[in-house]
Parts: C-alpha cells; structure tokens; sequence
C-alpha cells in the first residue's frame, strides 16, 4: 500500500526532466523566454514556491491525500487518519472526523466516486451524440453517410439485428439501442438486463461476475445519478459501496466508449494501418495550419473533406498560401491520424507550445481536454481559437456551433475563418529545429484480425494465441490515459514500453500515451529492430510480411483515441472466449502512467472492473484513507482480478507488470 513517501518518488521523475521530447522542451524555453506560461511552467512554480514541505509537491496535503471535503455548507472540513503519517506543515491536533462524523475513509471513497462521475458523464455524453448523429443520419437528415457496412452489419449482428433490414434501418437500430444504453430505458424491465451492448461484447465469465458483485451497469446516465445520490449527504457511508459504485461507472464509461468507436467506424470508417507523423513540427509554415484538438472526429473529418475541394484550396491560394495543413492534437489528433493518416502535432499539454510557433491560423477545440488558459497564448499571437460545442466554451474564442445536420454550413464558416487569418500572421514565427518523427497508426480489431486471417484464414485468432501461447508474444501492455506535467512527461510510457517489449511483450497504446509514444519513435517499424525482443521480432516480422508490408509490424500498435480503447477490451475479450477463460486470467497488464483527467480514472476502473491489473505513476488522491487505499491496490483483486498498482517508477512499474505477466502465465499453465 502506497506510503507517504511516494509523493517525492513522483517528484523526482518530473526533477529528471520536463520531458524527453526535444522539441517540447525547446518550445517551453521559448515560451518561458518570451514571458509566457505553459503548463509546464506553472507545475514548476508550484514546485518552486512551494518547496519544502512535506509530502513536498507543492500542492495541498488535504487535497493529495484526498480528505479535503467539500460536499456541504457545513464545510469545508480537512481531517486526518491516525493511521496516516503527519507531514510537518501540518500542526497537531488535528481532527479525525469532518463536522457531519465523516470519516477519512468516508471522504475519500466520496471524492473518488465523484471523479468517476465526471469521468463516465463526459464518455457517455459524447457517446449519445454521436448515436444521436447516427440516428439523424440513418433518417437521411445529415451529409454523412454510413461509410462502413461491413461494420454496420458486424456490430448489428453482434446486437441481434439482421433479416431483411435495410442498411439504414440497422443504422437506426443501433443507434437506438445505443442511445437507450447511455440514456435509460423506458421500461423498468428490460433496464433489469443491463446495458445490451455490454451484453453483446463482454465474454460471459466477465458478465456473470460483474452481475455476482452488482456492478454490471443499467445505463449511463441511471448509473450516474445513482451515484450523485449516493454522495449526498446522509446517504453512503460506507466506502466499499462507494468504491463498487465507482466501478460500475468505469465500467458504463468504457460501453461508451465501445458504443462511441463502433458508430465512430460505421460513419467514417475503420481504420487500418498507414504511415504519418508525430511532432510540433509537422505544422507548415507556408500553408494555412488548422489545429483540431478534442474528441469528436466526426466535424473534423467534415473539415478536412471541405478542406480537400476544389473550392478550399483555390481560397487558401488566393490568400497567398500553398494549401492547407491540418495537425491532430490530443484525441481528435489520434482519430484523424488513424483515419486519415493527418499528422499528429502533440497533446494537450503541448496546446500553447503549439500555438507559439506563431503559425497556427485556426484552432479548433471541441470536447475535453483543453486547457482554460489556451485562449491567453492565442492572443499573443494570431491564433483564432474556434469552439464548437456549446458544453466547452471558452471566453474570447470565435463560436461556431456545430450540429451534425448542418456540419457542411459548420464546416465552410470554419475554413473561411481559417483562411482569413492566414495574412494576419505575427512575425514571431518559431519553429522547434526538429523534425518529426515517422509513425504508423490504425491497428483497429478488424485491421489486426485482417493481418492474422493472411496467417489462418478459418481462425484469425489462432496465431495470436499460439505466440502467446508459446511464449513468443510474452504478454500484452496497453499503454493507455494522458500526459501530466507533474512526471517527466513522455519518459514513463517510453520506458515502459522499451523495458516491456525487450522482454517481448506485445505494445498496445491509445490515446495521449500512444502520442507519447509516437514521438518516442516507437510507432515504426524500424523500433522493432531496436527494441523488441527476438521473439516478439520473429512474430511481428512474419506479421508484416503477411501484411505484404515488406517490413515488420511496429512495437506498438497505435490502436486510436482514448475512445478506442475499447478497441483493447474488444480483442482481448475475443481472446478470453476463445480461450474460455476470463479477462483476469490472460498475461494482459495495463499502464496508465500518466493518468490526468476524470476521464482516465474513471476508464481506469472499468478496467479494474474488468479484470485488468491497472499501473499508473501520478499518485491519486486515495492514500488518505488507508481502508480505501488497499481496496484499490489489493483488495479488489480477489473480487475482480483487477486491481490499481501504483509505482512512480517507471522501470519498477515495468519489473512489477512483468510479475504480474508471469503469474497470469503460470495461472493458465503456459511456457513462462
Ligand atoms: Fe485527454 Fe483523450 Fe487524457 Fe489525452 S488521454 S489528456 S483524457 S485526450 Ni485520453
């Protein structure tokens, strides 16, 4: 169980460096040089202002530690546990209960639920609105088209849907049923059986134990307000409830997230592997750059398709520019990366780095993961920050309210605003001096299933789990969640996934991490040569052969979005059926070092839920409440499998998760 003293293990991985990323760390200079902050910049002054106390991060002991309780107007209360070691700054005696008699163990559950909350409420609003952009779409009432059928059948026929339908009445059924999963259903009886997606997709091991511990979700949005009734006051006390209740969120969360991808691949389709590139340099100084950051692929895939007419580039040209450029940031950057092979410019710590370089035209920011000060940066420059949903505005920024119905108009008042602004840029322009760096992204379920069935046509599958079997494929890591300024952001995931692969453990990343490792250099296919081990070497070597590549597979495969890590949970639930064993039991560990957002925690614990051993290296606001603190890091284990391993150190983390592969391995009596 973690200690107080990890608080400065986690300290020092940030004192190593800011990041490992050259060109990161020349852009924060220049902005620091310039007068300016970034977020890099402001965890530092934390740092420094700060300094010397105990647990020594700078931040608040209450609010690390999680006991800080703010939930009524009786409050705020900030208490300790006994059993919790007193950092110096704090003046015994201090209080062991807030006012209303809650306990650490009471706070800490509470607060930690309510993460989960946000978490699950952001995936699950997403969600809804693309089904909502299906829907409208299979009535014919968008420009969008169902763009893969295959998948349109694949996913109808995985809820039951087929006969005679026509293609957009599967679309419609679909949609329908996923907006009933998010939202409720109108009859207390079928909302009984749960979540039909979660029905359709989970194996039946996994089912059946999430219905034994009363954690198999309703829907979204029931299971939510459950939860914020929970927290009310007077209600749950107990925080193994609290704790259950934050499961069934992370898991609700990731159905979204399944739901989300599905229909995300069914109107723009599924991707399959392509070559790109990852830095802030794949901006283009003499093109019209258009940042898209956020997580709604669907109005950047819109853009880019007005981008692509005749039209546009005739504009970009009349206002002097050579055409135009769109960079990917965060996860819109890795959707439209793995979809349309556009580059990938960085993440969302990188939002002003980005923009500094005095070159970007237009910045769009849909949902999630935009930092409130971006527009601050913006204005010193000539950047036009445009929002488009109506839950994320940001002062300053030009509005243009996206709907799916009228994406085209959307889309055509963007560009112009873009383009307009090419002739207004500063001459402050500066470009890091480094180039970026190659990548390959699109390992959807169906595009690896694709490269197996070239291997075994009858059961793609079967190579998979011969090698793994065999030992050639040791394990698999998904590297998953954020990039945090409190760690030297990018080096844990890079570690990791070098110690893991020579070890030969098979990489999986989505998300911010995947970015990370993007500019590692580990999405190519020359790191394999480097980095893998001579198994895993042979393995991914045949696979690109059989993918007629010419070249092997990279090290790790880029599998999308935060979003996609359903992707994740999809094959490796085709694994566990066909292996007949649960998720739990398979040589399959995740990393979610660098975790940041309500989101991450909340994916974290549908993990968890899962089955899925889940290591992060930020350390959550739990250890307040030692009871709280070892359900979550061993407790769980015995009820799901799944449990949160907490270790700053990346190359500790690596030695850990590799026990924990060995140990499944020895559990299903395979070569060690
Ligand atoms: Fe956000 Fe999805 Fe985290 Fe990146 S990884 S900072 S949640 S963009 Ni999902």
């Amino acid at each position: 169980m973690p200690k107080l003293k990890i608080f400065e293990q986690e300290k020092s991985s940030r004192q190593r460096s800011r990041t490992t990323d050259p060109a990161t760390e020349h852009m924060i200079n220049y902005v620091e040089g310039l007068g300016f902050d970034s977020v890099f910049t402001r965890q530092k002054r934390y740092e420094e202002k700060f300094m010397g106390v105990v647990p020594k991060t700078g931040r608040c002991d209450f609010g690390s530690l999680g006991i800080c309780c703010r939930q009524c107007l009786m409050g705020p209360c900030r208490i300790w546990h006994k059993d919790v070691d007193l950092p110096l700054r704090i003046n015994a005696p201090m209080q062991t209960k807030g006012t209303c008699g809650a306990s650490a163990d009471v706070i800490v559950a509470r607060n930690w639920l309510l993460f989960h909350s946000r978490g699950c409420a952001a995936h699950s609003t997403s969600c809804k609105e693309v089904a909502e952009t299906l829907l409208k779409t299979a009535r014919g009432k968008t420009s969008f088209a169902l763009k893969d059928i295959d998948k349109l059948k694949a996913v109808a026929s995985k809820l039951g849907y087929s006969g005679e339908m026509s293609d957009n009445e599967l679309a419609e059924k679909i949609a329908l049923t996923a907006l009933s999963d998010i939202m409720g259903k109108p009859d207390g009886v079928s909302n009984e059986k749960g979540m039909v997606f979660a029905n359709a997709y989970l194996p039946p091991k996994v089912l059946n134990r999430l219905k034994e511990l009363d954690i198999a979700p309703r829907s979204s949005f029931e299971d939510l307000a459950d939860a914020d009734h929970q927290a009310v006051i007077g209600m749950m006390s107990d925080p193994y409830y609290f704790l259950m209740q934050s499961l069934k969120l992370g898991l609700a969360d990731i159905i979204a997230l399944l739901i989300t991808t599905e229909i995300h691949d069914i109107l723009l389709g599924t991707p399959s592997p392509a070559k790109s590139k990852v830095g802030i340099n794949v901006l283009d100084e003499k093109m019209v750059n258009i940042a898209v950051h956020g997580h709604v692929p669907t109005l950047s895939e819109k853009l880019i398709e007005w981008a692509d007419s005749g039209e546009y580039k005739d504009k970009a040209k009349l206002a002097g520019a050579e055409g135009i450029n769109f960079v990917g940031v965060c996860c819109t950057g890795a959707e439209v990366l793995q979809r349309q092979s556009i580059p990938l410019a960085g993440n969302n710590l990188q939002e002003d780095l980005i923009i500094a370089t005095g070159i970007v035209d237009a910045f769009l920011m849909d949902v999630q993961c935009s930092y409130p000060s971006g527009h601050e940066m913006a204005e010193q420059f000539h950047t036009k920050i445009i929002t488009t949903m109506k839950d994320a505005r940001v002062p300053e920024a030009d509005h243009i309210p996206y709907d799916a119905e009228h994406s085209d108009e959307w889309a055509r008042q963007a560009l112009d605003l873009a383009i307009n602004n090419f002739s207004k840029r500063p001459n402050k322009v500066h470009i890091p001096p480094y180039e970026p760096v190659d990548a390959m992204a699109g390992f959807s379920v169906e595009a690896c299933l694709g490269v197996l069935a070239k291997i075994d046509h009858k059961n793609p599958l079967k190579p998979l789990i011969d090698n793994i079997v065999n030992g050639n494929i040791y394990g698999v890591c998904l590297v998953a969640s954020c990039n945090s300024p409190k760690l030297s952001t990018d080096e844990t995931y890079n570690t990791i996934a070098k110690e893991l692969l020579k070890n030969n453990v098979l990489i999986v990343g989505t998300g911010c991490a995947a970015g990370a490792c993007g500019r590692g250099g580990l999405l190519f296919p020359e790191a394999t040569n480097e980095y893998a081990g001579e198994k895993l070497k042979g393995v991914l070597e045949a696979l690109g052969g059989a993918a007629g590549l010419g070249e092997p597979l990279p090290p790790v495969w880029h599998m999308g979005s935060c979003v996609d890590n359903s992707r994740a949970v999809h094959l490796t639930s085709a694994l566990a059926v066909n292996l007949n064993v649960a998720l739990k039991d398979l040589p399959v560990v995740v990393s979610a070092a660098e975790a940041v957002t309500e989101k991450a925690v909340s994916i974290g614990s549908g993990a968890i839920a899962l089955g899925f051993p889940v290591h992060i290296s930020v350390v959550p606001p739990v250890i307040g409440s030692p009871k709280v603190a070892k359900l979550l890091t061993s407790d769980m284990k015995d009820l799901t499998g799944g449990y949160y391993i907490v270790e700053p150190d990346p190359v500790a983390a690596s030695n850990q998760l590799l026990d924990i592969i060995k140990e499944k391995r020895k559990g299903l009596d395979i070569v060690l």
